[in-house]
């Protein structure tokens, strides 16, 4: 046997002969987007206080070659884009929104209202003038600066509360003004860009009758009045055992009904909020596979391919979730492990995907 038959024969038996790890991580992954026909996005942590455009950099090929749709996990909140009364501050979503463009990615906003005592300015928390006029101002003011470069936005976020689920939430925003700031918001983000497609966000709709008959309420009376609103964003943070796979196709059914965009605007699963184990077993990551599957076959079976706005999953890694940020128990709710590994979960996400377009 020849020298070059030799080599080639050893590099054949190399090539064969892989640890079952290791050869799992240099086949290439498929990617999701290329298995949906649908936007398939990512929330990334940039332009706040802890962390920047360098997240994207590590993670630079899993984001670009999985997800064809981008979110600003925080970066293009209130407190981020218009910290002085006068002043809006667009530098670090601008990079974000470049970097989408560079990619071939589609950018969605979230979002030009939420009350969230963290994520609201300090000025805003003591203004005095006139608030609709400010509101309107700020709705206007980010909507412009990002017309034709976010195709869509959360407009208002989690207006609905959570325990009194038949009434709106005591917010800043209906102290001042009423309910009826959540319309001069839609109003004002329509007139501002035309052409963006306006979504009410909000989660447990899915899981509680009321919220979700009292968004449909709100939902109806605005298509009565003509209210320029496009779509509902579920966020669908979401456990293994609950809420139950009916409960979420009724409620994506009964705005699907309505004939507006449904997206799935901010997915994980949690898998410790009742269990609180120290650490991630097998058994745990198959029912969050399966989990993840059942969803997004929810999405496919309930809602018709002309209302479908996309799948966001709120987050990439496990260590960057908000989940593992704000409780003191371990989680792992994401499709990705802390070193880019996809998890079962993933591929859960592409059977459901495959099963049905
Ligand atoms: O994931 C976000 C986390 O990093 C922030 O600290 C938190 C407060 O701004 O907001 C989290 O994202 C929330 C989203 O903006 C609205 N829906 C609920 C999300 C999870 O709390």
């Amino acid at each position: 046997m020849s020298f070059r038959s030799t080599a080639t024969l050893l590099a054949l038996i190399i090539s064969f002969w892989q640890p079952e790890g290791r050869a799992q991580s240099i086949a290439p992954l498929p990617a999701l987007k290329d298995s949906a026909k649908f936007l398939v996005g990512v929330a990334l942590n940039v332009g706040n206080e802890v962390d920047d455009l360098v997240d994207i950099k590590e993670s630079a090929a899993l984001i670009s070659t999985q997800f064809n749709s981008i979110v600003a996990e925080n970066g293009m909140k209130m407190r981020f884009l218009h910290p002085a009364v006068d002043t809006y501050d667009f530098v670090a979503a601008d990079a974000l929104v470049e970097y989408a463009r560079g990619h071939g990615m589609i950018m969605h906003g979230h979002t030009l209202i939420w009350h969230h005592d963290s994520q609201l300015p300090d000025w805003m928390k003591s203004y005095q003038g006139d608030w609709q006029a400010m509101l309107r101002d700020h709705v206007q003011q980010i909507c412009r600066h990002f017309a034709g470069k976010v195709k869509s936005w959360d407009v208002v976020n989690e207006a609905i509360d959570n325990r009194h689920t038949d009434q709106y939430r005591a917010t800043l925003f209906l102290d001042k003004l009423g309910p009826a700031y959540i319309e001069q918001a839609f109003i004002a983000a329509h007139e501002a860009d035309p052409a963006a497609v306006l979504y009410y966000n909000d989660f447990g709709m899915e899981s509680k009758a009321e919220k979700l008959q009292f968004m449909l309420t709100i939902i109806d009376d605005f298509q009565r009045r003509r209210i320029p609103l496009h779509g509902i964003g579920f966020q669908m943070h979401v456990r293994v055992d609950s809420p139950n796979i009916a409960q979420i196709k009724s409620a994506l059914q009964a705005v699907v009904a309505r004939g507006l965009q449904v997206r799935i605007s901010e997915l994980d699963v949690s898998l410790n909020q009742t269990r609180k184990v120290a650490n991630l077993d097998p058994a745990l990551t198959q029912l969050q596979k399966n989990r993840y599957r059942e969803i997004v076959s929810a999405y496919l079976q309930s809602v018709p391919p002309a209302q479908r706005g996309g799948i966001t999953f709120w987050g990439l890694l496990d260590k960057d979730s908000w989940l593992v940020e704000s409780k003191p128990y371990p989680d792992w709710p994401l499709l990705f492990d802390d070193q880019g590994q996809a998890k079962p979960a993933f591929w859960g996400v592409l059977e459901g995907l495959k099963e049905l377009q």
